[in-house]
């Protein structure tokens, strides 16, 4: 049988989920994204805190399946361009997007495509020091998708954005971490356990804490100061009603290290 073109793990609070079509750098095809929106589902459905999103072999991951789409041409035929987004690629957008859990990218390679733009959904980026970014679609004559450009100018700005995507030229990991599109970067050989300490560590935070700053992030993107200074409040306001911000309060006091129940 076939290996699954998903790998699920729950580790210690972290549902690790790799990406695992290594011969293609991981390139996705629509079955592969079922398997990733419902990874990506059960992880926010269970008791995991945080989660991990990683490649197999030595991609993060080359976007599209462009052979499948070749296969159309050479038939006659032609993908359904807004069915394959919408039914395929966006509910894995959504899930990575929809503020639940912490969602760590460790970006083990190229990544490529709708490959990079998903990285790009994450919230945090560790790269592997030989990871590069290729925005690639007007290589293939495309536009960015999976909100590639609502995400790469908020992370480096619109010049520099705009250079990534008409360009399509990759962008080294060091260059990534210069201009502010990745969080970290360390050896390749240190990159799993790197990330997942950051993951470990945001599975035993303060998830609620950690959702409503998203959302206020988010929001501050569109509203002006007194606004979010009002949004803010209420999210103080719910936060300040968990577990977690009382227990805190305590341990400090206490001189102790506080423990998240994400309650
Ligand atoms: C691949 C792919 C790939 C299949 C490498 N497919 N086999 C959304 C909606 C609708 C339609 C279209 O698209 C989208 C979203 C998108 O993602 S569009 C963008 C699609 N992706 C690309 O255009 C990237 C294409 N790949 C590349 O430019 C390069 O492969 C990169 C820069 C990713 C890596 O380059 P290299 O490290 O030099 O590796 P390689 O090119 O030698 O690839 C290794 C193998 O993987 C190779 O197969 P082979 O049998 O020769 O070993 C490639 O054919 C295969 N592969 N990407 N997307």
């Amino acid at each position: 049988m076939a290996e699954s073109p998903i790998l699920y793990e729950a580790r210690e609070g972290v549902a690790v989920i790799t990406l695992n079509r290594p011969e293609v750098l991981n390139a996705f095809t629509p079955e592969m994204l079922g398997e990733l929106a419902a990874a990506l589902r059960r992880a926010t459905d269970g008791s995991e805190r945080s989660i991990l999103l990683t490649g197999a072999g030595r991609g993060f991951s080359a976007g599209q399946d462009l052979a499948s789409i070749q296969h159309l041409y050479e038939n006659g035929g032609s993908p359904d361009f807004v069915s394959l987004l919408n039914d395929n690629f966006y509910p894995v957008v959504r899930e990575l997007t929809a503020k639940a859990l912490p969602v760590v990218a460790a970006v083990n390679g190229v990544a490529a495509g709708a490959g990079m733009s998903l990285a790009l959904a994450c919230d945090l980026r560790i790269a592997a020091d030989n990871a590069r970014f290729v925005t690639a679609f007007t290589n293939i004559g495309l536009v960015p998708d999976c909100g590639m450009a609502y995400t790469l100018p908020r992370l480096v700005g619109e010049g520099r954005a705009l250079e990534l995507m008409l360009l399509s030229e990759p962008l080294g990991a060091e260059a990534a971490l210069a201009m502010g599109l990745v969080n970290r970067v360390v050896p390749a050989a240190e990159l799993m356990e790197a990330a997942f300490t950051i993951a470990k560590k945001l599975a035993a935070g303060p998830t609620l804490a950690y959702r409503k700053t998203k959302d206020l992030v988010e929001a501050a993107q569109t509203s002006d100061f007194a606004a979010l200074l009002a949004v803010e409040a209420e999210a103080q306001a719910e936060a300040g009603a968990t577990e977690d911000h009382k227990g805190a309060v305590d341990a400090f006091l206490k001189k102790q290290s506080p423990t998240f129940s994400g309650r």
